[in-house]
């Protein structure tokens, strides 16, 4: 087994302690790095070395390219795994990273540039056979050929920012008497916001699921999937709970969609580990390819937890340029899975509420697995994500699931800061969750 013998990890909290583990059990050496505001952070203290990279604004730290290169530089990595977030799908990034001789743990730099923009992956989609909603292509159109287009393809409509994401830079339509000036002021914004005003227009799903696909891919051709997760519950596109198995998924329909992810990945020549996102029409029971994520992603401890995979030690190995050591056979997924996103935030307005944590008792007992950061005494900075913890949760099937995690939120305890421990409660107690007959709207709606 081919392995790396040092590598750096460009991020912070639970995912830089995520990826440590993998590297302690894989016996290969960890560097963490740390802005001046993460000097007490669990991430440093795990580390076996840590490299002061900066301020504590991340775009002077976690996301100071010529910082962290000389980071793994002066430490002696091979490799640098950047976690979710700041670099993780940064093109340039990558491209440094091949120039200083140090490995990228993530895909090949065509898949992270294909993939980073919304028009061109859904080409490559359509390409490869995978379901999409047509779209009018803005920017190369006359406004009366816009209104003609949009008009045959009935209302509602989305117009969507090609560069955008998260749900920055689109908006719903619904007369055509809106659709010149929507374009303009979605021009404007996502030329202020991503430097980019391509648009697109597509059909609206009033009723969707957020369902996507696990991808395990390495360097020799060698793809799985490891199932799907649905991730419907979100607050102004922030993901809160995400589930697997899909309860609205047929035995059909999850290989369909599976397979597809399968077919686009090896479309693309991808090479690491990586996310399919689609949306699932409860209407019409069809799918529809959103667009993929070159990274590993917060929710992957869900499909770990069904798959007993190491999503996280098979990148690094296949980063390295080792086998895959499961075929498809081999994924086997079995109980139901559900993640909570602990944020410091105060659940009735979502905003954040960083501070000093003055007790924490984290939940345990079967079927629960926390991913954390914070302890007691930790002062929650200001300066970043406010996710401090993922509480998952494993049962038999969905019912236990739920309940479980009922009992798991319950024991949990975070003294000091304001959490959204009550909304997941909320969540759990609501008759359309657990009937499952809800939609991307439900927290709009509800909470
Ligand atoms: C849509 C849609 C309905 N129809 N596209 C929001 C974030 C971005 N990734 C895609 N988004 C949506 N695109 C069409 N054609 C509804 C959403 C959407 C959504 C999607 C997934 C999860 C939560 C959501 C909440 C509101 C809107």
């Amino acid at each position: 087994m081919k392995k790396f013998s040092k590598i750096l990890i460009a991020n912070r909290g639970e995912i830089a302690i995520r990826v440590l583990r993998s590297c302690k059990e894989l016996g290969i050496e960890t560097v963490s790095v740390h802005s001046e505001a993460d000097e007490d952070s669990l991430h440093v203290k795990l580390a076996d070395e840590s490299v002061c990279i900066g301020p504590a604004k991340s775009s002077l730290s976690y996301l100071n390219i010529p910082s962290i290169l000389s980071a793994a530089e002066i430490t002696g990595a091979d490799a640098i795994h950047p976690g979710y977030g700041f670099l993780a799908e940064n093109e340039e990034f990558a491209t440094m990273c091949k120039k200083w001789n140090v490995e990228f743990i993530g895909p090949n730099i065509d898949c992270i540039h294909s993939m980073g923009d919304k028009i061109e992956s859904k080409a490559i989609a359509k390409a490869a056979g995978v379901p999409t909603l047509e779209p009018i292509h803005v920017n190369e159109l006359e406004d009366e050929e816009i209104l003609s287009q949009v008009k045959e393809m009935g209302f509602p409509v989305i117009i969507k920012a090609s560069a955008g994401g998260g749900g920055r830079g689109m908006r719903r339509v619904d007369e055509l008497d809106s659709v010149i000036s929507t374009v303009a002021v979605l021009k404007k914004e996502a030329l202020a916001g991503f430097g980019d005003d391509t648009l697109f227009i597509e059909k609206y799903i009033e009723s969707p699921r957020h369902i996507e696909v696990q991808i395990l891919a390495d360097k020799h051709g060698n793809i799985v999937h490891v199932g799907e997760r649905d991730c419907t519950i979100q607050r102004r596109f922030q993901k809160v709970i995400e589930e697997s198995p899909s309860p609205v998924l047929s035995p059909e329909k999850r290989e369909e969609i599976c397979q597809s992810a399968v077919r686009l990945a090896r479309h693309v020549g991808y090479d690491s580990a990586g996310t399919v996102e689609y949306l699932y029409d409860l209407n019409t029971q069809e799918f529809y390819f959103m667009e993929m994520n070159t990274r590993i992603q917060v929710e992957h401890p869900v499909t770990e937890e069904r798959s007993n995979i190491d999503l996280i030690k098979e990148q690094i190995l296949h980063a390295c340029g080792n086998r895959m050591r499961y075929s498809q056979r081999d994924v086997e997924l079995t109980g139901h899975v559900m993640e909570f996103r602990i944020n410091a935030e105060d659940p009735a307005t979502s905003m954040p509420s960083p501070g000093l944590i003055t007790h924490y008792h984290r939940p345990g007992g079967l079927g629960i697995r926390v991913d954390d950061y914070i302890y007691t005494g930790y002062q929650v900075p200001p300066y970043y994500d406010s996710m401090i913890s993922k509480i998952i949760v494993s049962g038999i099937n969905r019912d236990e699931c739920i309940n479980r995690a009922r009992r798991a939120l319950g024991e949990t305890v975070v003294g000091g800061i304001k959490t959204n421990i009550s909304l997941h409660q909320r969540i759990l107690a609501d008759e359309d969750f657990r009937k499952n007959s809800y939609d991307t709207n439900f927290l709009a709606k509800k909470c």
